[in-house]
Order: structure tokens, then C-alpha cells, then sequence
């Protein structure tokens, strides 16, 4: 029998780590025949919650499931971690400066980014769900030298599924017919959805939508609107949606991309489309044997190019304010 892999999940007791566990638990984070063991990172006020969602996860009787640590102390979370879900955040209150904000979680994800560094696995792989992701992604990876950089991403795959859905519909297509959609930047209100290199149904995407106006004024504010707008209409941040994007990010970077498409992810920039090193940016990937590759020599044309350096240019603002506060 396989050797279980441990899968540790921070902020465990919140919204989407309820909608999160239970499908790593069942073995669709990283395959039918993977045996997990959770281990679960909370804060000492989420502990009991924590606690009340593994009693859930031994009620389902999960053939996958191999054990559960709850801890409120990351050097204990990490240790052994091959997979990490840093989901817990600092969120904005009323009246939070940004500056304030990232602060706030440079003292969350340095001390769990050098966690992973003293603690985790070799192979560890390390997922950033809690915003702003991508910086907060920066943070961690930078107190933890003695891993890969390319290691630690952050999640632009939910922006990438809502673009996917927008442009099928607008085309009347099905999800499955769209390939090679690309969010690029930050995962904030400036990323840029591109359409340009996508197709659907192996028609150029931008071609068959043939209407500037609609990927300015429409599509694209959908796409990046569209968590304020769950918010508005549910009463709460997306949670089930964001749980499932952190379930495809992983299941795609450790088993692959298809022939002939690409995902989205937040991945350390080596320069690749004028975007600075080191800054963690989302770009095109293909993913084989638990590595990616940013895909190479794509045109970009003028409409994508501002937008992308828009959002690139908030990634290097935010990157110059953490450096600020020495957290990098
Ligand atoms: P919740 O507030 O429901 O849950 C967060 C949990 O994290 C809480 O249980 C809290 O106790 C815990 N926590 C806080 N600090 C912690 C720490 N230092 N160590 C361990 N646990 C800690 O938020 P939820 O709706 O689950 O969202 C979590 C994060 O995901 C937020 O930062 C949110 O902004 C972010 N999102 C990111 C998305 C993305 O696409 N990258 C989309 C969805 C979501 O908005």
C-alpha cells in the first residue's frame, strides 16, 4: 500500500476549509488511489471548530483518510507536509490601510513560511489561497530559503474557472471546449482574464467573440468583480468555488495539464513577458510530473499588454511595501 501523503491545511475552521476538507479527505485533491493524512492549522480561537470538522471527517468513513492532527502551532503543522494550503488569513476590516493589511499577514506567512522551510517535506508544494495571495505568497517564500522557490504558488485558478464559464457562455459553447484561457497578474481587482490565445471548440476565442467592447466592458470586470458580486448575492465570500479551485490548482500541478492546454497559476516570474523576477505573478503554465513550465513566446498584443502591466505594476508596489516592513 502507498505511503499516505500528508496534506496540511491552514485556517481549517473556515469557510473554505469546510468546503475544502472533505474533498481531500475523499481523495480528489490528488487521486482515487492517494491515501491523505490532514493535518490542520488554526489559530487557538478556531481549535474547537477545527476539532467539530474532524469528528465530520471520521462520520464519513473516508477509505482515503489516514489520520487528522489539529495543531495551533505551525512548527507542528508542517512537519512532514508534502502538500500545503495556506488558506487562514488576515482579512481587510473596515478601515485598513493596505499597508496595514499586509503587515497584518507578513505575521502569518513569515512564521508558517519558515515552518515550511525548517518542517515540511522535500517535495512540499505549497498553495496560497489567503489574500492578497500572491504577496502573501512573496512573504512565505522568502522565509523559507531552503525551498525551491518555484514551490510556492498562489491561486489564480477561481479567476481562471470564472473566465472559462463567462466565455463559454457567451459563445454558447460547453467549459470543456475552452482551452488555453490565461489569467495574468495579481489576484486582485487589476488581473487581467486574456482571451487572445484561448479557443473554444478549436476556434481562437477572441476571433469568435469578434467584440472589443464586450471583452473591455463585460468580460473582464465580470471575471474580476465577481467575488464582490457572490458577496453581494450569498451574504458571504465564495467558499465552495474557492475550495474547488484550490483542489483543481493542486490535482493539475501534480498530475498535469492536457495535450494542447494550459492553466493559470500564481508562479514565481523568471522574467517571462516582462514581468520583474522573483515577483509571484500568475501566467500561463503547463504542468507535468509535479513541475511547471510558464508557457513560452506568446504575442501580446497592445489591448493585453497594458493590462498586464497594470497589474503587474500592483504586484511591485506591493512587493516594495512588504520589503518596507522587512518581510522580505
Ligand atoms: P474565514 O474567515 O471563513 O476563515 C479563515 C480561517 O483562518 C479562520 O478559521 C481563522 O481562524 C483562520 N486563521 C486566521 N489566521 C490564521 C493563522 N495564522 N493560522 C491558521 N489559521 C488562521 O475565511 P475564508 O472564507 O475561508 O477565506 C480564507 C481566505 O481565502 C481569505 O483570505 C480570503 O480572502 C481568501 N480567498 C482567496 C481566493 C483566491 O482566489 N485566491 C478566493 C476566495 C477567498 O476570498
Amino acid at each position: 500500500t502507498r505511503t499516505p501523503v500528508n496534506v496540511t491545511v491552514t485556517g481549517a475552521a473556515g469557510q473554505i476549509g469546510y468546503a475544502l476538507l472533505f474533498r481531500i479527505a475523499s481523495g480528489q485533491l490528488l487521486g482515487a488511489d492517494v491515501p491523505v493524512k490532514l493535518r490542520l492549522l488554526e489559530i487557538p480561537q478556531g481549535l474547537k471548530a477545527a476539532e467539530g470538522t474532524a469528528m465530520e471527517l471520521d462520520d464519513c468513513a473516508f477509505p482515503l483518510l489516514r489520520g487528522i492532527d489539529i495543531s495551533d502551532d505551525p512548527n507542528v503543522a508542517f512537519a512532514g507536509a508534502n502538500v500545503a494550503l495556506l488558506v487562514g488569513a488576515r482579512p481587510r476590516t473596515k478601515g485598513m490601510e493596505r499597508g496595514d493589511l499586509l503587515e497584518a499577514n507578513g505575521g502569518i506567512f513569515k512564521p508558517q513560511g519558515k515552518a515550511i522551510n525548517d518542517h515540511a517535506a522535500d517535495d512540499i508544494k505549497v498553495l496560497v489561497v489567503g489574500n492578497p495571495a500572491n504577496t502573501n505568497a512573496l512573504i512565505a517564500q522568502a522565509a523559507a530559503p531552503d525551498v525551491p522557490a518555484e514551490r510556492f504558488t498562489a491561486m489564480t485558478r477561481l479567476d481562471h474557472n470564472r473566465a472559462v464559464t463567462q466565455l463559454a457562455k457567451k459563445l454558447g459553447a460547453s467549459v470543456e471546449d475552452v482551452k488555453k484561457l490565461t489569467i495574468w497578474g495579481n489576484h486582485s481587482a487589476t488581473q487581467y482574464p486574456d482571451v487572445f490565445h484561448a479557443e473554444v471548440a478549436g476556434r481562437n476565442a477572441a476571433e469568435a467573440v469578434n467584440d472589443e467592447k464586450w471583452l473591455a466592458e463585460e468580460f473582464i470586470p465580470t471575471v474580476a468583480k465577481r467575488g464582490a458580486a457572490i458577496i453581494e448575492a450569498r451574504g458571504a465570500s465564495s467558499a465552495a468555488s474557492a475550495a474547488n479551485a484550490a483542489i483543481d490548482h493542486v490535482h493539475t500541478w501534480v498530475n498535469g495539464t492536457a495535450e494542447g492546454d494550459w492553466t493559470s497559476m500564481g508562479v514565481v516570474s523568471d522574467g517571462s513577458y516582462g514581468v520583474p523576477e522573483g515577483l509571484i505573478s500568475s501566467f500561463p503554465v503547463t504542468t507535468k510530473d509535479g513541475t511547471f513550465e510558464i508557457v513560452q513566446g506568446l504575442e501580446i498584443n497592445e489591448f493585453s499588454r497594458t493590462r498586464i502591466d497594470a497589474s503587474v505594476k500592483e504586484l511591485e508596489e506591493e512587493r516594495a511595501a512588504v520589503r518596507q516592513l522587512g518581510l522580505l
